[in-house]
């Protein structure tokens, strides 16, 4: 049941939820029918919820020690375990997915998310050096932390509870003020998440949320606002670039996760099933809506055939539907615009010389599922490394599947891309997972599993994948700003 507060979902700005006159419709993506009215923040409410966010720097969350702030994020992940069916119903309505994964990544993510960099907080820690110059004065040298001041954060539609909190949480424990925006497809978890920041009673100001899109819009608003002192965003890599020119000449701190186009390379001395499971995960979960998918696929020449069935056995065997329907493994896209979008690259791909090994198009069910934006789990084989199906991000779930001969080859062929976000690689052999592993060049490398999380690890992406590092103390780092204080001793 979605809560009665997401019918007609506001700003929430200097402790006070905001209503505005210009709202656009929020769209179930199963049925296309209206869940919600959504309240467009305008440049002029962006610039009140800065204006809010610099004052609660100089209030009492300004003036806050860090175990008071970990109590206050401690409090926030109270009320979300207390709403927790509210928000994974909030998370299902928008975004289509199973309830199981609402509930067992994206939730469960946002209170892990606040809790963990509650506690991380708190042993964040500098540097310090002692010294003697040549004239013989002894010196004392160390490091202090303070927040950077007003965070803009700008987030994604495709794991919408999970990306805000990533951000958030860090922000927030190292005593920076907020000011959020998730995308425009996916505003109710962000509403309740102000809910939640509101009843746990965190000050006014030091969490503000605007609702509305990207150009022309709240999201423009927040990346040129000169008031802002940082900026952290999640996701396509042209918007990066896009926010990027507008913070430049603010000489804005940056922290970008963007687009991928993940390679997993399996080696023929796999363990064959876990590697077919992992590639089913890695490239179908969350409708093949996860920047860490794997879209190529390149698998070692004596086992290609078996793969490629087996996988095909694997995806025919996924169950599309509703997300509340028992055993479904995957629900809808995030809408038909992007069901478009993603069918554009299934007719490209024929085109491109494909063989479609499975899917490529809509599943008919006969019945009301008919009016969702889902879409068949697809496999390609038979394209060239040159094809734009397999350089360009699709988004959806979809993989092109190869055969190589050698490591040297295959390493060459998944590095060759304008990204690099993860590399996944399956093998038994040791010395050749470690070898391969270091060799991705990508930020993020998993092998003989795909997408599990330690949070104090660093996450983040090379080439057009982003921009720095978030993560344990790479989040800490890039939310503090750092001064040296240099004092004579003796
Ligand atoms: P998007 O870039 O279209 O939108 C992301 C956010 O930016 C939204 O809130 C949107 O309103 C806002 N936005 C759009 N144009 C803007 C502008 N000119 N100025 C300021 N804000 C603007 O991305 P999306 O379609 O929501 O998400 C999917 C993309 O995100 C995929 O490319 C995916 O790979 C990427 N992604 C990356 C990661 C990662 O960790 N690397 C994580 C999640 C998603
Ligand atoms: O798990 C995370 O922390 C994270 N930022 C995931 C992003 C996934 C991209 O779609």
């Amino acid at each position: 049941m979605l809560p009665a507060s997401l019918a007609s979902l506001r700003n929430y700005v200097d402790g006070e939820f905001v209503s505005t006159e210009r709202q656009f419709d929020n769209i179930s993506p199963l049925h296309g029918r209206l869940l919600g009215r959504v309240h467009e923040a305008d440049a002029a409410l962006v610039d009140r919820a800065v204006q809010a966010a610099r004052k609660a720097l100089e209030g009492p969350w300004g003036r806050s020690t860090v175990d008071e702030r970990a109590a206050w994020l401690h409090k926030v992940a109270d009320v979300i375990e207390r709403r927790f069916d509210e928000f994974v119903a909030a998370e299902v309505a928008d975004t289509g997915r199973p309830v199981t994964q609402a509930r067992n990544l994206d939730v469960f993510r946002a209170i892990a998310n606040l809790r963990t960099f509650a506690d991380l907080g708190k042993v964040a820690h500098g540097e310090c050096f002692e010294s003697r110059t040549a004239q013989g004065e002894a010196l004392l040298n160390y490091t202090v932390r303070k927040p950077l001041g007003v965070v803009a954060s700008i987030s994604p539609w495709n794991l919408p509870i999970l990306s805000m909190t990533w951000k958030a949480a860090p922000a927030l424990i190292c005593g920076n003020t907020l000011v959020v925006k998730p995308s425009e497809e996916t505003p109710s978890s962000a509403t309740l998440l102000a809910e939640a920041f509101h009843e746990a009673g965190v000050p006014p100001g030091v969490f503000n949320l605007v609702h509305g899109f990207g150009a022309n819009s709240a999201g423009a608003a927040m990346s040129a606002h000169p008031g802002i002192d940082g900026i952290t965003f999640t996701g396509e890599s042209r918007t990066g670039s896009t926010i990027m020119k507008a913070v430049a000449d603010g000489v804005k701190e940056v922290s970008f996760e963007l687009g991928g186009k993940n390679a997993a390379i399996v080696f023929a001395d796999c363990d064959f099933d876990a590697a077919v499971e992992g590639v089913l995960r890695s490239s179908f979960a969350n409708t093949g809506q996860v920047c860490l998918c794997s879209e190529r696929v390149y698998v070692e020449r004596p086992i290609f055939e078996r793969f490629v069935q087996a996988l095909k056995a694997g995806a025919e065997k996924l169950r599309i539907g509703y997300p509340d329907e028992p055993g479904v493994d995957m629900g809808s896209l995030i809408s038909h615009k992007h069901r478009a979008k993603v069918l554009s690259y299934f007719k490209l791909a024929v085109e491109e010389g494909a063989t479609v090994v499975t899917g490529g198009g809509i599943p008919h069910f006969g019945d009301e599922r008919d009016d969702g934006a889902f879409i068949q789990p697809t496999i390609w084989t038979g394209l060239p490394d040159t094809a734009r199906c397999v350089r360009e991000e699709v988004f959806g779930p979809v993989c092109h599947i190869a055969p190589f001969d050698t490591e040297e080859e295959v390493v060459r062929r998944a590095n060759d891309s304008n990204y690099g976000l993860a590399g996944t690689l399956w093998t038994t052999n040791l010395q050749r997972a470690h070898r391969v592993a270091r060799q991705f060049d990508t930020g993020i490398v998993w092998v003989n599993t795909w997408y599990v999380r330690d949070l104090r690890t660093p996450f983040g992406g090379t080439k057009l994948s982003g921009l720095g590092r978030e993560g344990g103390r790479w989040s800490l780092d890039f939310y503090s700003e750092v001064s040296n204080i240099c004092i004579k001793v003796g």
